[in-house]
């Protein structure tokens, strides 16, 4: 792990993702107001990545076109000066080159990288009995029970090329398996993928890692032998156990990521009412442990960033 593992915590809110749909939480920003709006206030909170997907206006359908992203984002670049993360996973239902257009369109400073094909079973969400604003909701989320989250070695090749090497854009490599890791050791060593390398552990997706805290110990004492002093990582669970997982890994000397792309609750039994709620309650957490959240600025010196002017909005 980087030498100052123990200094400036790097806070990420993912605000709205491709996982929940409208009718799980009156809060999950959908609209392009509402996703600007909670990403503004969520980094006047402490947010120092925002980390975005886009939704279709009319229905809140996961989106990955330009045009949904063009209706958001550059009131965010104007409002604040986080670093803006655009994903590239979209939603495992669509295909990569569509998953793409977005950071190809926009060359955000950072993009995310999903580090392997998995299955990302959200179906079980279905179960529960609940009066389904739009009809593509119910379909959508029983229909990944026959789903593969395709990345493979040749798609995270096109992504490192075309994004990094050509747009200079620094990845989120979203690890959701022991097996994601070796994967970036072998871009690494292809020299496709650049030092410092910020790693996202991601726990609690069927189909990927558990919550379970000895996991992330496992992973860290990896990470050390395959990349030593050349790594950073981050910690995002799905569900209830973000806090939790997100505590250890501040306390473990690593940085964390929340909001409700990953989480709709603030407590058991509690929706949270916006992302900024769950990025101060992360925050006081992180602080209480004495670790100071980093600014977008000493996040960008961190992990080598092009700079926010290059947004190309
Ligand atoms: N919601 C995370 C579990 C991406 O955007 O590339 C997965 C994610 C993937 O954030
Ligand atoms: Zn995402």
């Amino acid at each position: 792990m980087l030498d100052d593992a123990m200094s400036k915590i790097i806070l990420t809110c993912a605000v709205t993702g491709s996982i929940h749909t409208p009718s799980m939480s009156p809060y999950l920003p959908w609209k392009p107001a509402d996703i600007a709006e909670q990403s503004v206030e969520a980094a006047r909170a402490g947010a120092t990545i925002l980390h975005l997907h886009a939704r279709d206006p009319g229905n809140g359908r996961p989106s990955a076109a330009p045009e949904h992203f063009a209706q958001f984002l550059p009131r965010i670049a104007r409002e604040c000066d986080a670093v803006i993360n655009i994903s590239t996973g979209g939603s495992a239902i669509m295909a990569l080159e569509e998953r793409l257009r977005p950071a190809l369109r926009f060359c955000p400073e950072m993009c995310s990288l999903n580090m392997g094909s998995m299955n990302f079973a959200l179906y079980p969400m279905a179960e529960k009995p609940r009066d389904w604003l739009f009809d593509w909701e119910e379909p959508f989320l029983r229909g990944t029970d026959d789903l593969v989250f395709k990345n493979t070695p040749r798609d995270i090749a096109g992504i490192l090329t075309r994004l990094g090497q050509e747009r200079g854009a620094r990845f989120e490599f979203e690890c959701y398996d022991v097996g994601h890791l070796y994967m970036l050791r072998h871009f690494a060593d292809r020299g496709l993928a650049r030092p410092p390398y910020f790693i996202q552990f991601v726990f609690g997706v069927l189909g990927g890692m558990g919550p379970d805290p000895e996991t992330l110990d496992h992973l860290i004492m990896l990470a050390d032998k395959l990349f030593g002093a050349d790594y950073l990582f981050s910690v995002l669970a799905a569900g209830r156990h973000q806090m939790p997982m997100a505590a250890r890994a501040a306390e473990r000397g690593g940085h964390v990521r929340v909001g409700l792309e990953d989480n709709l609750m603030i407590a058991r039994g509690q929706l949270a009412g916006s992302n900024a709620e769950q990025v101060r309650h992360i925050r006081e957490i992180v602080e209480g442990m004495g670790r100071d959240v980093a600014t977008p600025a000493e996040a960008r010196a961190m992990l080598g960033l092009k700079g926010a002017d290059k947004l190309a909005v």
